[in-house]
């Protein structure tokens, strides 16, 4: 392990679809380097990026993870994402504070739009990127569909820079584009070099032209020697591939098998080229910094051995223990490997590295000596809208309060996870991306902060209302049980109101039948019954007045009259024809188009109203599909998308209107409320 690098790193994070094999070439990167000295796999739980408890029982990562590692004297932080879109938070937030991502993929055309998020939101903030083609292990089909896909996603040029060197069906080696020479892979070393074969000359010299083009549109003396036939030498198309990279103008793809350790050394010659440093990358994030130091956190961790951790990009200046950041003294200064936390004596503007016990500090935050927001136009991440909710308590009641504890864990750890308690339902909600990521939190909740959780889905916070009048109805409430009685007597008419109305009490008593200072108390009777009508729900949309009642010099009391009211409504709400209520949202669905005409079926399907659809804006290839959906089906809505659009597509929504639900669903809903009363 590299535990005090000689020049500040730079830093690099691994993301890409699910399952292609990002933290396996974390490991291989890191062995191929010498950063450690046996290779764990996936299937042995024993991975440098995968350390964590919820990572090993599920075999796939669940949070960011670094590591760092030594090539030919220049030192590398490796940020290695999850590439779960349920944990894409994650990744979001890792990737304003990089240097450079390397997208790790499979060769499978059905995954290629999987990358399309990531894609955008690194065009967005001109972060450098390259391509690695993993598992090339053997080849069961060309690459052009695949590559011409990509191209419909990227705003960048597309530039092919080895092509793989087959034999039989198995991928041997590859030929470098550029300088036009094969190479064959060595397990776990350098590859040999070797002549192109003559049946790859063609194909060579075609890719070569386009990734020539590809360079040019960024360099018009080179389209203009390109045009006349005058090839570059190779250290001006480095040159230009090196500034290219940098302004993120050009995606470069490489290719390769981690698992093997193929196209590993050539990926970190890449990293080593044409990965921008610090200064670069700290001025297109928004330079020049005047404080002495500026940071910002990319992750907080809560770990057992050394408490919170503040994972944060130095972009200027130094960090060691005792700096003051934000008005907070740094308590150390620490490299994170993996799960092991080494101490290190100070970092440098490009690294990152682990402050430890900044209670204050969230994830996003820009720190700085000076206190000031030092950094005008630094680069924010929204956190993505929970999509998917459990209802959530402690197995055990005396756990209880450990949970507020607990959820503030882990909502500090992953900004994308949310609690609410739901004041209508009364239930408290874990929130988040989808089912997986609720998962991993509860099993989180268990292991690593002892509190092992129950939940439930999430109540529908249903409503009814009525559809007819009644006049007249009378609550009289008249108790004789010794010394004073109790006397309270009212007459209401119960009219609905229109949607959204909500609650109106007025009064129309004359000749005092019901003395002024009790129709509050009417009132407050009649509210309190509102709490749960005649089919179990609050009662929303109705007009009550007060017309007629009588009362007793003695007898008479504030709560007599609250009964009365009760009373009165308890009589005279099931004969106005009482309807149920439910929540409906307006839903904007957001997918690649080809997924269009399925959206459209699934929304329908969850009696969904369409709305219409057009074109997502500023993203090319994609519609937006509106429509309102109840809330019943909105909840999980995501599952079902998911798995119709590969994973990509997504939803926001929001509350639009409560409707009239009749029927067998309206019988099915009122029958499941009131089994769930205690009898
Ligand atoms: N054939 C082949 N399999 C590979 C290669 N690299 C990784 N795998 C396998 O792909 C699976 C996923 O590998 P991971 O390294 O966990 O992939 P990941 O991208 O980190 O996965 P997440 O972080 O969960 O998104 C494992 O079974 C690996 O053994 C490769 O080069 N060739
Ligand atoms: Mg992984």
């Amino acid at each position: 392990m590299a535990a005090n690098s000689i020049t500040s790193p730079r830093s690099i994070a691994l993301i890409g679809p699910y399952s292609s094999g990002k933290t396996t070439l974390l490991e291989n990167l890191l062995f191929a380097t010498g950063a450690i000295s046996r290779k764990g796999t996936i299937k042995d739980g024993n991975t440098v990026g995968d350390g964590s408890a919820e990572a090993k029982s599920r075999t796939m990562s669940v949070e960011v993870s670094s590591a760092n590692c030594e090539f030919l004297g220049d030192s590398f932080n490796l940020l290695d994402c999850p590439g779960s879109i349920e944990l894409l938070q994650e990744c979001l937030d890792v990737l304003i504070c990089v240097d450079a991502a390397i997208i790790v993929c499979e060769p499978d055309n059905t995954k290629v739009v999987a990358m399309a998020p990531l894609i955008r939101f690194l065009d967005i903030h001109h972060v450098p990127y390259l391509i690695f083609i993993n598992k090339m292990d053997r080849v069961s089909a060309p690459l052009t569909t695949f590559l011409r896909l990509l191209k419909e996603i990227t705003s960048r040029a597309i530039a092919v820079r080895q092509l793989p060197l087959i034999e039989g069906e198995e991928v041997v080696g590859y030929v470098d584009v550029i300088h036009k020479r094969a190479h064959r892979y060595v397990a776990d070393a350098k590859s040999d070099m070797a002549d192109v074969p003559p049946e790859m000359v063609g194909d060579l010299e075609v890719t070569r032209t386009e990734l020539l083009e590809g360079l040019s549109d960024f360099d018009d003396s080179l389209l203009e020697r390109l045009l006349e036939d005058d090839i570059p030498a190779l250290q001006e198309i480095y040159e230009n591939w090196h500034g290219a990279f940098g302004a993120a103008k050009i995606a470069p793809v490489l290719i390769g098998s981690a698992e093997l350790t193929n196209g590993v050394h050539r990926l970190l010659k890449s990293l080593r080229h044409d990965v921008p440093h610090n200064s670069i990358t700290a001025d297109r994030v928004g330079g020049p910094m005047e404080a002495d130091c500026v940071a910002q956190v990319l992750k907080t961790y809560h770990t057992a051995s050394s408490g919170r951790m503040s994972l944060a990009r130095i972009w200027h200046g130094s960090i060691k223990d005792g700096t003051i950041l934000n008005g907070q003294r740094v308590a150390s200064v620490n490299r994170m490997f993996g799960q092991t936390i080494t101490k290190v004596s100070e970092a440098l503007a490009g690294d990152i590295v682990a402050l430890g016990r900044m209670e204050n500090l969230k994830t996003g935050d820009v720190i700085s000596t000076t206190n000031e927001p030092v950094i005008p136009k630094a680069p924010a991440v929204e956190v993505l809208s929970p999509i998917y909710s459990l209802a959530i308590k402690a197995e055990s009641r005396q756990d209880e309060v450990k949970l507020s504890d607990a959820l503030h864990k882990l909502g500090e750890e992953d900004r994308s996870l949310s609690f609410q308690a739901n004041s209508e339902t009364h239930q408290m909600l874990l929130r988040g991306q989808g089912e997986i990521h609720l998962q991993i939190a509860i099993e989180r909740a268990r292991t690593k902060y002892g509190l092992p959780l129950i939940t439930e889905k999430p109540q529908v916070p249903y409503k009814e209302t009525i559809r007819k009048t009644v006049s007249r109805i009378q609550g009289r409430h008249k108790k004789q049980s010794g010394g004073h009685g109790q006397f309270g007597d009212v007459f209401l008419d119960i009219k609905p109101l229109p949607r959204g109305g909500g609650f109106e009490f007025t009064d129309q008593i004359s000749g005092g039948v019901v003395p002024k200072q009790y129709i509050p108390a009417v009132q407050n009777g009649v509210q309190g019954y509102c709490d749960e009508g005649p089919l179990g729900f609050p009662v929303v949309d109705v007009s009550v007045t007060l017309v007629f009642g009588s009362y007793h010099a003695v007898d008479s009391s504030e709560m007599a009259f609250t009964a009365a009211g009760r009373l009165a409504m308890d009589a005279g709400l099931p004969q106005c024809s009482p309807v149920l209520l439910e929540p409906i949202y307006v839903v904007h669905v957001h997918v690649p188009n080809e997924f269009t005409p399925q959206v459209q079926r699934l929304i329908s399907g969850r009696r969904g109203q369409i709305l219409g659809f057009e074109p997502r804006e500023s993203w090319l290839g994609w519609d937006t599909v509106s429509a309102q959906i109840p809330e019943i089906e909105v909840q999980d809505l995501v599952i079902e998308l998911r798995s119709l659009t590969k994973g990509v597509g997504s939803f926001d929504y929001s509350f639009d209107r409560l409707q009239e639900l009749t029927g067998k669903l309206a019988d099915d809903v009122v029958q499941t409320r009131s089994a769930q009363k205690p009898s």
